[in-house]
């Protein structure tokens, strides 16, 4: 073998040709814990450095939410304004027209953002609630925007009748780990979200997966969230991470606030274990401010909701972050066509 530095890119082909895929590592609670519990500094370096160099372009993904069928829901998320369960002041609507969602979405990719997400307080869907879905899908698609939908549980045959229609990903959260999730939710199981998943993943939809922070968890319930999600094999391409917002009216009202710096590390560990996700830094951000979502995309988020509303509460405006982003030197941002 030569001992030369003299670059040999053939061999180099070869080398790579034959090497079998690298083996995917489990994560274990406790892995994810030690990162959790490192010196912050230390965590952030550590994601910072994962993150280079994965994501050596540093933009950060704008996704704008609608709600396309609000509140009526018949599940008890404990976080979730639109529970029929609770007393939040949001009203049932029926879905809303391809005409208004177009408009939306035509408005959004005028905005700047290129992914489109629609959201649905439903359990599970019916199949005729899929083929309307998938007429609103079919315009956003047609706008040149990536499509996302959030729908609730849903069946194979209904995860291929989206991918047909042009979906690009679902989200569908985990929330927190398996062990927490009965505190949090009642009317349904942790399985019945690993199911609906591996549905997606099966009918070629990309996963947009991820959970909330602030639901009275402690840090062994963090770690399990993301060992859960990082164990996907292969892990979800998108991973929103939100910061719970404390909705009136909802159990979760009075939930202990969250240390800002504590949302950062596990964004950081987000970013070390699924070093090729998107990772959303995504509900809560009203109440994070500047400095804490610069330190969030120093940790590794390089994707935000984009858009006055999320689903049914608000977000920092368009001129916000137009202005956070212009600061941080980020995407090279040029102005919205309005
Ligand atoms: N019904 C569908 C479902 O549950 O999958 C889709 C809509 S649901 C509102 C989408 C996600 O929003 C939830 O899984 C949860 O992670 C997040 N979410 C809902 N309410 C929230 C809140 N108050 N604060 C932070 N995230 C919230
Ligand atoms: C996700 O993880 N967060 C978004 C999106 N996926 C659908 C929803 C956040 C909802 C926040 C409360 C609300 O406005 O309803
Ligand atoms: Fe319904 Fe989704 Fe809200 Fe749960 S999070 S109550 S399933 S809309």
């Amino acid at each position: 073998m030569s001992t030369s530095n003299t670059a040999q890119p053939v061999q180099w082909h070869v080398r790579q040709a034959v090497q079998p895929a690298p083996e995917k590592r489990a994560w274990s609670v406790q892995a994810v814990q030690q990162l959790l519990d490192k010196p912050f500094l230390d965590l952030l370096f550590q994601a910072q450095s994962v993150h280079r160099a994965h994501w050596p372009e540093g933009d950060i993904e704008l996704a704008t939410l609608l709600s396309v069928k609000t509140g009526g829901c018949p599940e008890n998320c404990g976080y979730c304004p639109q529970s029929v369960e609770f007393d939040t002041g949001v009203k049932a609507e029926k879905l809303m027209s391809v005409e208004e969602v177009t408009h939306a979405a035509l408005a959004a990719k005028n905005a700047g953002a290129t992914r489109f997400c629609m959201g649905a307080a439903w359990r599970a869907p019916k199949d005729r609630d899929i083929e309307k879905m998938n007429a609103l899908i079919g315009a956003v698609k047609g706008l040149g925007l990536q499509t996302c939908a959030t729908l609730g549980m849903l069946e194979p045959h209904q995860a291929r009748s989206l991918r047909e229609a042009g979906l690009d990903y679902y989200n569908h959260n985990l929330d927190t780990a398996p062990e927490y999730y009965q505190d949090v939710v009642s009317t349904r199981e942790y399985q019945d979200r690993l199911d609906t998943l591996q549905a997606v993943r099966a009918a070629g939809i990309s996963v947009c997966c991820g959970g909330i922070i602030g639901m009275g968890e402690e840090t062994v319930h963090r770690a399990g969230l993301i060992a859960q999600l990082a164990n996907l094999n292969p892990h979800p391409e998108s991973v929103p991470i939100n910061s719970l917002v404390r909705v009136p009216g909802t159990p979760l009202a009075d939930a202990e606030p969250v240390d800002p710096l504590d949302f950062v590390r596990v964004i950081a560990v987000a970013r070390i274990t699924m070093p090729t996700a998107r990772v959303r830094l995504s509900a809560g951000r009203q109440q994070l401010g500047d400095a804490v979502q610069a330190l969030c995309f120093m940790a590794g988020a390089n994707s935000i909701f984009y858009g006055d509303k999320l689903l049914v509460t608000g977000n920092p405006d368009v001129e916000a972050d137009t202005a956070l982003l212009r600061k941080l030197g980020l995407n090279d941002y040029k102005q919205p066509v309005c």
